[in-house]
């Protein structure tokens, strides 16, 4: 009786467990956003100090340079954890791993070497899979990450608007860059100001996209935005 129940059981066993299912989404989903924070702050710092340095020069500083960018900051945090598990998983890591032999293409669908852990080399929803093919996975980390940046980032999006008013009010409270302005011998008159911290505006936001590119190392494997081995480890801690 136990041995039938063992039995069955253990054959029902790698059915269950050989997919990245519920906690294995999430903690692999997880494990990407927390270890962007640190290229994403970058970002948003640099994007922070050029507009300080171009649109706002004499501000001073009642608060910190990145607080321009909360508006920012606050929809990808928001929005960071299902586009990123959208990308990873129902998109492209998810299906089983058996295939049919190549050699046997009647024959029964079998896993293949590897399959489905610990390295597996067809596509499907297990961390095998994961990590045989983590340049992909890491891709899709980063694309969905710019992704998400570049949209918030793009002029016709409420937070790109929203850092905008945010800086306009900033030069209206007297933050902005009144002494080049007086230093010019003109007064600028005020709509020619709101067009070009518009323009200022666009093409800082506009450089969302190669910052990040650049912070990541490079599009060649994105070294900086890779932690391939330690999150392989992390990959299959999960069953
Ligand atoms: C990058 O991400 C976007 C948004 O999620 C998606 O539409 C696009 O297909 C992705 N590109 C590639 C090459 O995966
Ligand atoms: C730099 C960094 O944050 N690395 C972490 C990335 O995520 C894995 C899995 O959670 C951690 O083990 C790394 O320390």
């Amino acid at each position: 009786m136990q041995i039938a129940i063992l039995s069955t059981f253990l054959l029902v066993l790698p059915a269950i467990v050989a997919a990245c299912e519920g906690e294995c989404i999430i903690g692999i989903t997880n494990a990407f956003i927390s270890n962007y924070t640190v290229p994403v702050n970058i970002l948003f710092e640099q994007l922070a100090n050029e507009v300080v340095a171009k649109v706002l020069t004499n501000r001073r500083y009642a608060s910190p340079p990145i607080s321009l960018m909360e508006p920012l900051l606050s929809a990808y945090r928001k929005a960071a954890y299902a586009s990123l598990e959208n990308a990873i998983f129902p998109s492209y890591f998810h299906g089983k791993c058996q295939r049919r032999d190549p050699e046997n293409p009647d024959g029964p669908f079998v896993n293949p070497p590897g399959c489905p852990n610990p390295n597996c080399p067809v596509v499907c929803g297990t961390p095998g899979s994961m990590v045989h093919f983590y340049p992909k996975l890491r891709y899709i980390a980063f694309n969905a990450t710019r992704h998400q940046l570049v949209d918030f980032a793009s002029p016709e999006n409420e937070v790109y608007q929203a850092v905008e008013r945010g800086i306009v009010s900033e030069i209206k409270s007297g933050g902005g860059r009144r002494n080049t302005v007086r230093a010019a011998g003109t007064r600028m008159p005020k709509q020619w100001r709101r067009e070009q911290v518009k323009r200022q505006m666009r093409e800082i936001m506009g450089q969302v996209s190669s910052r990040l590119e650049k912070i990541c190392g490079g599009m060649h494997g994105l070294p900086k935005c890779s932690w391939e081995k330690e999150m392989k480890e992390f990959i299959l801690s999960y069953p």
